[in-house]
């Protein structure tokens, strides 16, 4: 599990885990409007539970584009 973030509008920010994983990330204010990040640590073991996360409008389009993307036995 990643620990909570919040990064500050136009600075740069660092997140570390040493769990395995796909971690969605959200744009608090432009959520609905798509801007959504996915990062992929390791093997994406928890892939099949991160896609049944219930996304609003055009981030769940965009999550689905990420999802696409990972490799399955990576
Ligand atoms: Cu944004």
């Amino acid at each position: 599990m990643l620990q909570p973030f919040k990064g500050e509008i136009s600075k740069p920010i660092t997140v570390t885990t040493d769990k395995k994983g796909v971690y969605g990330v959200k744009c608090v204010p432009h959520y609905g409007m798509g801007m959504v990040a996915l990062i992929v640590a390791g093997k994406p073991t928890n892939l099949d539970q991160a896609r049944k996360v219930k996304q609003p409008g055009k981030a769940k389009k965009v999550f689905e584009e990420l999802f696409a993307k990972v490799p399955a036995g990576n």
